[in-house]
């Protein structure tokens, strides 16, 4: 049994109310069920269907990105950075474009953090610089080399004619022809609508979407740049 809730072009009738359970039905959802309706403005009518769907899911052809790292505590994170790096891990946080949606990064980045968890600034051994709104590309590129980087934390919220995508095209290109390879900061974006398996497409190293904790980026930082780089050399 599914609720779908969507609006029609149409004033509040009977009409709109059978032009919204026929529309569920082409939907897959038969019998469907008109439980709320109520007219939004001139000529619009906002619907709750409920009902039937018949079709089934493939679990086996759902592809995700897994966590491929250890989700660290707070105290964990410090440790490793004090103990491997010895010195403060550089991270540089911004919304790029004209994005003026800063929630999602400070949920990140700031003290407060979000869902019970402390955000970036906390942790001790971390060292964050939050640009805030509407960063241009050189603006994020010239941080990131005056506060030396180690990561570059990138949001996009906003997503009409696919300005995350174009945006965080632009913003790893900047950062591959600026610095060489092995001084490149690591490039993280992330956002409520990323897909994230393109992170290679984008040319960044990870993407993180919806519902993302601080605690999740500060076990991937170590991960990649503490634990998988010590690995490596
Ligand atoms: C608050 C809000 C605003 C506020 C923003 C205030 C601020 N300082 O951020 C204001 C009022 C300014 C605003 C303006 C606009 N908004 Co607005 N806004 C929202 C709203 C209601 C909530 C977004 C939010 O704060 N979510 C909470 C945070 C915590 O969630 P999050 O961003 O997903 O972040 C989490 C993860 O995605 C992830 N994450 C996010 N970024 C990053 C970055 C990294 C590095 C990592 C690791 C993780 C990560 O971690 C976070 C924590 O889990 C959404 C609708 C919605 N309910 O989502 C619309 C919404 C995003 N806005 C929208 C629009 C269209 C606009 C405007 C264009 C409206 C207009 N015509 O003026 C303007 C654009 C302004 C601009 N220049 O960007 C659309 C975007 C549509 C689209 N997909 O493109 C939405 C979806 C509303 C809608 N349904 O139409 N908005």
């Amino acid at each position: 049994m599914v609720q779908v809730s969507f609006t029609l072009p149409v004033p509040h009738d009977k009409r709109a109310e059978g032009a919204a359970v026929q529309l569920a039905n082409k939907m897959g959802i038969d019998p469907a069920m008109l439980v709320h309706a109520k007219p939004m403005s001139d000529g619009f009518t906002f619907f709750v269907v409920y009902g039937r769907v018949n079709h089934l899911v493939d679990l086996s052809a759902v592809q995700v990105v897994e966590r491929d790292f250890p989700l660290l505590s707070a105290k964990e994170v410090n440790a490793v950075v004090k103990r491997r790096l010895r010195r403060k891990l550089s991270v540089v946080g911004a919304c790029i474009g004209t994005d003026a949606h800063t929630v999602g990064i400070d949920a990140i980045l700031n003290v407060k953090g979000i869902a019970g968890e402390k955000g970036l600034e906390y942790y001790r051994e971390l060292k964050v610089t939050n640009l805030g709104a509407q960063v241009s590309v050189p603006e994020l590129v010239e941080a990131a080399r005056v506060e030396r980087a180690d990561a570059v934390l990138v949001s996009q919220v906003v997503t009409q004619r696919d300005a995350h995508l174009h945006n965080t095209r632009e913003m790893s290109a900047a950062f591959r022809e600026a610095m060489p390879a092995g001084r490149r900061p690591l490039l993280i974006v992330g956002g409520p609508r990323f897909d994230e398996s393109m992170a290679g497409e984008l040319g960044v190293d990870r993407i993180f979407g919806r519902g993302t904790t601080p605690g999740e980026v500060a076990s991937f930082l170590v991960h990649a740049l503490v634990t998988e780089k010590k690995a490596k050399a």
